[in-house]
């Protein structure tokens, strides 16, 4: 490593404002942050981070699925890019910094080697995927489940909302679907910055998670069918209620998660009763299960063992069932080279580190299917994410961002 790049250190009162900068975008009400995918406040803040951008001397290309690539070039053209990034959709009660922190140390990186007027031999590119969460549109990591070629194209953009909006149709709506095959670019190495959403971190006082695997998810859609009918006047016996199935769903998917641990959870964050009305029985109740676990065919099992008891509690109550897949990726060991990379970054630039599994799905565990892949946690406050008290220190983002940046740059290439 030059000297040069030895010594380097991103500025972080430049990330930190740019993080709360964007943060004013898509506000949440406490504090937090509220910006679904393919909102005007998605669109919104994907204007500002492409201002931010093209002002650092990037040139920005946009796929299909409105993933946005800015590289900054590399002395030799026809070499393949270190890609840094994740992504700046956020839950409905979001925290500031999922996601939004590791596309804007990607920045970061970038405005500091413009800085120092340091060319690397690779191409650097900042990317900000689309919908990584999934809670508007299932799944999670679409754009990048789609560059990965785990879903097909026409496939996610025919998804829907809650109000029946389809995906495609959001996105040229707020102006971002690009013309860029998804898929095309490839890419040499891609590096993500991302919060732990844990505890384990700040509770050993380490500053950098050395993230070696990623653990596999399944989200199964589970629709249950029965008749609406007056909640007064209709003798119990002849009920088919829908809510009442769901609840026994929801208690199994905590009971088959207790009963696979250690490394299993499960749980349902997302149901819709229908008509939802208080003095009708529900006539259809959706949900979305969440399962996880670093082990395969634990994961698996948890899987088949709702879709067997699922089809029992359904026959009891005399209702329908329909259990789709509609997401899912396997256990992800990320690239040891590039883990190693990451791991000497941080002992020489002296932070607290660890290995660590990721618990929560990033882009990465998609892009991890494609190119080497590694990430990169900072701590946040008691392991607190996907809730508006979500915090991280100054400190902590820039240790973050320094590792970031080392280990980008060792992989693009300093040319002296
Ligand atoms: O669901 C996930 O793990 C990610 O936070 N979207
Ligand atoms: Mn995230
Ligand atoms: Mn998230």
């Amino acid at each position: 490593m030059t000297p040069a790049a030895a010594n380097l250190r991103i500025d972080p009162d430049r990330l930190w404002d740019s993080i709360h900068e964007i943060a004013r975008i898509g506000p949440g009400r406490r504090g937090g942050s509220n910006r679904q995918a393919l909102t005007d406040a998605d669109g919104e803040a994907r204007h500002l981070f492409a201002g931010w951008c093209r002002a650092a001397g990037l040139s920005l290309a946009v796929d299909r699925m409105g993933t946005m690539f800015a590289t900054r070039p590399g002395t030799d053209p026809d070499a393949l890019p270190v890609c840094v990034g994740s992504h700046l959709d956020t839950q409905p009660t979001g925290g500031r910094y999922d996601g939004v922190l590791g596309v804007l140390a990607g920045l970061e990186l970038v405005r500091t080697l413009n800085d120092l007027d340091l060319r690397t031999r690779r191409p650097i590119c900042v990317v900000n995927w689309t919908n990584e969460e999934g809670t508007r549109f299932a799944p999670a990591l679409m754009a990048s489940g789609v560059y990965a070629g785990m879903h097909d194209l026409d496939w996610a953009l025919s998804r829907t909302d809650a109000e029946g909006r389809r995906f495609g149709d959001e996105l040229a709506r707020i102006g971002w679907q690009g013309d860029e095959p998804v898929g095309a670019r490839r890419m040499h190495a891609y590096f993500e910055l991302h919060i732990e959403q844990g505890p384990i971190l700040e509770a050993e006082g380490c500053e950098i998670g050395v993230v070696t695997h990623g653990q596999g998810l399944w989200w199964l859609r589970v629709v249950l069918t029965g008749r609406e009918a007056h909640t007064g006047s209709t003798p119990m016996a002849m009920r088919h209620d829908a809510g009442l199935g769901m609840a026994r769903i929801i208690e199994r998917v905590n009971r088959i998660a207790m009963d696979s641990q250690p490394d299993a959870v499960g749980s349902v964050g997302q149901v819709q009763f229908h008509p939802n009305s208080p003095n009708v029985i529900p006539g259809r109740a959706e949900c979305i299960i969440d399962f996880r676990s670093p082990d395969p065919a634990r994961l698996d099992a948890m899987k088949a063992r709702l879709e067997a008891e699922a089809a029992e509690i359904a026959r009891e109550a005399g209702l329908g069932l329909d259990i789709e897949p509609v997401g899912h990726f396997a256990p992800v060991t990320f690239d040891p080279g590039l883990v190693a990379r990451v791991r000497a970054a941080a002992a020489a630039l002296g932070y607290r580190h660890r290995d660590i599994v990721s618990g929560a799905g990033h882009d990465a565990c998609a892009v991890a299917m494609v190119a080497p892949a590694a990430m990169i946690f900072c701590p946040c406050a008691g392991g607190l994410s996907h809730n508006e008290d979500e915090s991280i220190t100054r400190e902590w983002a820039a240790a973050g961002a320094n590792v970031l940046l080392r280990a980008a740059v060792e992989t693009a290439g300093i040319v002296a």
